[in-house]
């Protein structure tokens, strides 16, 4: 388990060292906005008291938010939805087989009465910007963040822009 500070307000799991990958971008972001998280591999069959173990210190240390992302027949979301109330975003990874839709419908077909948010398969960053909103809802500093944001996100698409037509205009010049 690593964290980034003693009170953490994300808890994130994985169900693989071979995740790390993907979910590294969910960090990054939460790192970017200024969240503290643990983070911990823990795999639902091939660990489960890792699992429940994991959600109930995180509680207990003040985590609102939990991030689950596994691939294959995923259903590591689903038994932390099943151990807490807190909200559970799950992000289904693409693993060795069917580009990831085993797990994403693993992850988003919950049966009712335990409910997972899942994003995208490998929607690592939409998971940690969901989870920041989620907690944006009662810290206006962190709001403030997920803003600013959201400008330097418009401001890259601005600036592709204003490089389009130097980059399509200079093919265009190389041509017969
Ligand atoms: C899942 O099985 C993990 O979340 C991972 O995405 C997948 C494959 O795990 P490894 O066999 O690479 O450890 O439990």
């Amino acid at each position: 388990m690593f964290a980034t500070g003693p009170a953490p307000r994300v808890g994130v799991l994985m169900g693989s060292r071979s995740d790390l990958p993907t979910v590294r971008k969910a960090l990054e972001v939460l790192d970017d906005l200024e969240v503290p998280y643990a983070v911990t591999i823990a795999s639902a069959h091939r660990t489960p008291q890792r699992v429940t173990a994991f959600v109930a210190d995180a509680e207990a240390r003040g985590v609102q938010v939990f991030i689950a992302a596994a691939g294959g027949a995923a259903h590591l979301a689903g038994v932390v939805a099943a151990h807490t109330l807190k909200p559970v975003i799950g992000i289904p990874l693409k693993a060795w087989a069917t580009d990831g839709l085993d797990a994403l419908l693993s992850t988003v077909q919950m049966p009712g009465g335990v409910p997972v948010a899942a994003v995208a398969v490998d929607g690592a960053v939409n998971a940690a910007l969901l989870a920041a909103r989620i907690l944006a809802l009662q810290d206006p500093d962190l709001r403030r963040r997920l803003e600013e944001h959201r400008r330097r996100q418009a401001a890259a698409v601005e600036e592709a822009d204003a490089l389009l037509a130097g980059e399509l205009g200079g093919e265009k010049a190389g041509r017969p």
